[in-house]
């Protein structure tokens, strides 16, 4: 990894791109596969514990939790970012908020068999979202509706669309790029691209 001069390593938002990123006012779609079509009314969120215990919720369960505007700036591996983008959805502090883990990581599943993987705390401290709404409408499918993870201070790819679930477990499980060599975190401020950036 080449350091840049004045990197500090934090996180900073709005005004600045990460190193290698290009602006983009696009909307760009990146699938691996399909765009499944899902039904709200057969939607499930379900999370697996560590320690064997399952939680699920439906569609009328996560809209029953309290939302939270977010604007937030994106950045895909393949270099385009997007700022203050803005979506509506549900932070994962709430979803989680009764999941009794001591978990370190976890293992994000998608409707399709997208998976990808995350430290559980970068997914805990108002830093990921259940999001359902983008720009004020319902997120089109191909961008992950009905429902999408949204981690953005990682790059895009973690940020699972159709999301439909994740596994917590205490061995950290690689998801479907981070099998193919991308990197393990991910950090866009620390150019993690390929696995050993
Ligand atoms: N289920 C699923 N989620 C996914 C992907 C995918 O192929 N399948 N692609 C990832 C990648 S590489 C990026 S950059 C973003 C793209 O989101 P977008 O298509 O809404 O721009 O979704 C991420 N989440
Ligand atoms: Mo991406």
């Amino acid at each position: 990894m080449v350091v840049s001069p004045g990197f500090t390593g934090r996180r900073r938002s709005g005004t600045e791109l990460p190193p290698g990123q290009y602006l983009t006012h696009e909307f760009p779609v990146l699938s691996a596969g399909p765009t499944p079509q899902i039904r709200t009314d057969h939607w499930e969120f379900t999370v697996a514990t560590e320690s064997g215990e399952t939680y699920k919720w439906d569609w009328k369960a996560l809209l029953a939790l309290p939302a939270e505007d977010i604007t937030r700036d994106i950045h895909c591996v393949t270099r385009w970012s997007k700022l203050q983008t803005e979506w509506k959805g549900v932070s994962l502090d709430t979803v989680l908020a009764d999941v009794e883990t001591a978990a370190d990581y976890a293992l994000v599943h998608s409707y399709g068999g997208y998976t990808t993987n995350l430290p559980l705390e970068d997914l805990l401290d108002g830093q990921a979202w259940i999001a359902y709404e983008y720009d004020g409408e319902p997120i089109h499918p191909e961008h992950g509706g009905p429902a999408r993870l949204l981690v953005p201070h990682l790059y895009f790819w973690k940020s699972a669309k159709w999301v439909r679930g994740m596994v917590l477990s205490d061995s950290e499980d690689l998801g479907f790029w981070e099998t193919a060599g991308y990197h393990e975190y991910g950090d866009p401020w620390k150019e993690q691209r390929y696995a050993g950036d």
